[in-house]
């Protein structure tokens, strides 16, 4: 590679290639040998890897690469509805369309690119979609890969229609875990939180980390904008920083639902997290004219930089 990270052309590091289904994807790296890869089909994140090329992020080997049925891993993102949250099919349908570059987009802070390889995408709804969800908007996303190896998703919503629209919003994110019975979760704790399992029930969250013996299928509300994922067996701690996101998923299938997904292996459940930074409980508002803005940012720092450390109470970015 020959780059020293002065050098670094960020902009050759950005290579656009198609898969199988003669769809682009792009892929992103970095000068220490991190990389992240991006399918048109959903913006989908289906790959971030560290400097050592270990993947960070699970993927079922039963996912079906089969348009339009999103891909079971990465980073699916659901919009402009999460669950079954409204009239539409679970999670919206982006995570179903393939989108464009957006060779134009309008500026983000300098922060945002300095630095770091990217890729801008763009959606727009189809009249099909206009027929489901009669609401005009420009979807803009940028993934970025920095030179730390962390990966920043940045979605911006903007409402072109004539009246105004709400939506409900989840980066729905697959992280790869060495044994789910090994994971906890900090900064969830002490918050409400409704449970898929129990007709979205609401509840409170006990005084300690979440830990996993069973199926969660949960929706944390007005969540901190750091929260930390520790997998002690791979001295791995995925730091979870979001803005615009006041909610955070937590999915874990167990045993018996993993059985019923098609898409998913019996035992995968031990090797996956969803960790989601999300708008849920109160959907996005937007006048015609308004944007907003949800990004996410994830990092791998080693478990040895215990949570204390996090300042798990910063206000994220
Ligand atoms: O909360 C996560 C969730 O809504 C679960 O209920 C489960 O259905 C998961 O998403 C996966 O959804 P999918 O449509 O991708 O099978």
């Amino acid at each position: 590679m020959g780059h020293s990270a002065a050098v670094w052309d960020y902009k050759a590091a950005t290579e656009i290639t198609k898969d199988w289904n003669g769809i682009d994807k792009v892929v992103l790296r970095n000068p220490g040998g991190a990389s992240a890869r991006v399918s048109l089909h959903g913006g989908q994140v289906t790959s971030w890897r560290n400097e050592q090329g270990e993947e960070l992020l699970f993927t079922s080997s039963k996912a079906i690469f089969k348009p339009p049925k999103a891909v079971r891993g990465g980073i699916p993102i659901c919009f402009p509805q999460f669950g079954y949250c409204g009239s539409l099919e679970q999670h919206g349908f982006a995570r179903n369309k393939i989108w464009t570059i957006d060779e134009n987009p309008p500026p983000l802070s300098p922060s945002d690119s300095h630095g770091k390889s990217f890729i801008d995408l763009l959606l727009k709804p189809s009249e099909e979609d206009l027929k489901c969800w009669p609401h005009s908007f420009e979807f803009r996303l940028r993934v970025s890969l920095a030179a730390d190896g962390s990966l920043m998703l940045i979605s911006r919503v903007r409402n072109v229609n004539g009246k105004p629209f709400s939506f409900s919003f989840a980066y729905h994110t697959y992280l790869s875990v060495s044994d789910i019975s090994e994971v906890r979760i900090e900064g969830l704790e002490t918050l409400d939180y409704l449970d898929n399992i129990c007709q979205k029930e609401r509840f409170t969250e006990q005084g300690d980390a979440i830990t996993f013996e069973a199926e969660v299928d949960r929706v944390y509300l007005s969540t901190p904008n750091v929260v930390a994922v520790l997998d002690h067996e791979r001295k791995r701690t995925y730091v979870i920083r979001k803005e615009g996101l006041p909610d955070v998923v937590v999915w874990n299938p167990w045993e018996k639902k993993s059985k019923s997904l098609v898409d998913f292996g019996d035992d995968e459940y031990k090797q996956m997290l969803c960790v989601d930074g999300a708008a849920i409980e109160k959907p996005v508002t937007l006048k015609p004219g308004e944007e907003w803005t949800g990004r996410q940012e994830l990092s791998v720092v080693p478990s040895t930089f215990c949570s204390e450390h996090l300042d798990l109470q910063s206000n994220g970015f």
